[in-house]
């Protein structure tokens, strides 16, 4: 096992990552900007190095600079968390190449998730349901019109190198694919560097629903269910549920196994995302993430697993310490996030918080690395916590999340907290009954006024 691990990201996936390594007896590096001196992550941690000023670009994003800290410190692995460089294969390749650990999977897995056209063939090919659409790139504008057709439409033009909902263009009609494909090609090319694009039939009203799945890296493979993350805002997500209220145990088990063999076959290593829409029944493939999702403790909560200290064995080479016939899910646990953003425009709201207190009691979790006085620097995500909440049935579990709103206090700056009491309350939030566009419509409904 390591001795040291470096942490390369900041704020509450940094402070969750420091308390993974601390509960196994692991020493834990921080690394920090300028701005992020008195971060609760910086503190909390065993050791920190600045690595650069504020600018994600010249401190959390600057592989140079976070391969020294490792060096300087003598950490033996890096934990990426999410968002900066936990997608970057490119980086994953600099570090195995300095005989240190990338917490997650190869350089290899992390570019062929990445190409989205790969990802989907690779899916494919190992017995995975993906949206019915083009054999991957559509060269030509031609091509993408022939293509449309056979598809019928609507359509949707996506980009290889897009994914999370950037570099994607819907053509409702035939008469509407030469802007689509045109636009989608041209923005992927300035957004990307690349203008591979591929077409998909366009899913009108899906769930979207993801299976957590976790490999060895030596052909062993499980996964720990879906979590139903539909309450998206501009492809952000806002409120995320585990197990989904659509899915039976049946259908979790089925779709779990596909997933689970299909990385298995791979032999990925670490911890993944499939991402599915979900309608009419079915599961469509879109896209996969090689990394730790801001939503995992929601999968933590039903499941009783610490993914985290599962990806730090898996990257040690140990083997995964449990089996799928002894994971069943237990309750219903519900994230929500919150944003240092002002309503209804969700504007970013960096600034001094003047007042904090954590909810708490039985099945709460709250996932923050806020403190009173802290001040939210404002060249980061605007994610300042998480909260989670675990019951024994969807009812109590959002019951729960009412009762420890309302003992929560975030003041001196706007939050997205405030969202939260009508959304738990609205007749669909209730009873489940939502899609990927439900919240949108809601929140113009609610602040149209
Ligand atoms: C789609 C789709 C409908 N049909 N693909 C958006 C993010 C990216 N991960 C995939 N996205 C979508 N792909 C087909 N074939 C609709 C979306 C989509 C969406 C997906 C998940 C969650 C929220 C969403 C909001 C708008 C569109």
């Amino acid at each position: 096992m390591f001795q040291k691990i470096l942490i390369a990201n900041r704020g509450e996936i940094a402070l969750r990552i420091v308390r993974a390594c601390r509960e196994m007896g692991i020493a834990s590096v921080a690394v920090h900007s300028t701005a992020d001196a008195d971060a609760m992550h910086v503190r909390m941690a065993d050791e920190s190095v600045c690595i650069g000023p504020p600018q994600g670009q010249q401190s959390y994003l600057l592989t140079p600079a976070v391969i020294s800290a490792c060096e300087i410190t003598g950490a033996e692995a890096i934990h990426p968390g999410y968002g900066f460089l936990s997608e970057n294969a490119s980086f994953a390749q600099v570090v195995e190449d300095h005989d240190l650990a990338f917490i997650g999977p190869t350089a290899e897995h992390i570019r062929m998730m990445g190409d989205k056209i790969t990802a989907k063939e690779t899916m494919r090919a190992l017995g995975v349901p993906c949206v019915p659409g083009s054999d991957g790139e559509v060269p030509t504008l031609e091509d993408a019109q022939k293509m449309g057709a056979e598809i019928g439409y609507p359509v949707i033009v996506k980009a290889t190198a897009g994914g999370g909902g950037r570099g994607m263009k819907l053509a409702k009609t035939a008469e509407e694919m030469e802007q689509a494909f045109l636009s989608a090609r041209s923005e992927a090319k300035a957004a990307f560097g690349n203008d591979a694009v591929y077409l998909e039939k366009y899913l009108g009203n899906p769930r979207h629903i993801e299976i957590q799945v976790f490999g060895d890296g030596k052909g062993n493979a499980i996964h720990l269910g879906e979590r139903d993350c539909s309450l998206q805002r501009r492809h952000q997500k806002v409120f995320e549920e585990a197990p989904s209220p659509v899915i039976d145990a049946q259908t979790r088990a089925t779709i779990g196994k596909t997933c689970a063999d299909a990385v298995a076959r791979i032999n990925y290593a670490g911890a993944g995302t499939i991402e599915f829409l979900y309608e009419d029944g079915e599961f469509y493939f879109i896209e996969m993430n090689t990394r730790l999702q801001v939503e995992h403790p929601v999968t933590e909560a039903i499941y009783g697993v610490d993914l985290v200290r599962e990806q730090i064995r898996v990257a040690a080479g140990l083997p995964l310490s449990i089996r799928q016939e002894d994971l069943t899910p237990n309750g219903h646990a519900i994230e929500v996030r919150i944003n240092a953003e002002r309503l209804p425009q969700f504007i970013p709201c960096p600034g001094q918080i003047t007042a904090f207190h954590a909810p708490g009691g039985l099945g709460v979790r709250m996932d923050s690395a806020l403190y009173n006085g802290y001040k939210i620097p404002p060249y980061y995500d605007s994610l300042i916590a998480k909260l989670i909440v675990h019951g024994r049935d969807r009812p109590e579990a959002l019951a729960r999340l009412d009762r420890a709103l309302g003992e929560l206090i975030v003041d001196g700056v706007d939050t997205t907290v405030d969202l939260f009491p009508a959304l738990l309350r609205a007749a669909d939030v209730q009873s489940g009954d939502y899609s990927i566009h439900w919240l949108e419509k809601w929140l113009a409904e609610t602040y149209e006024s």
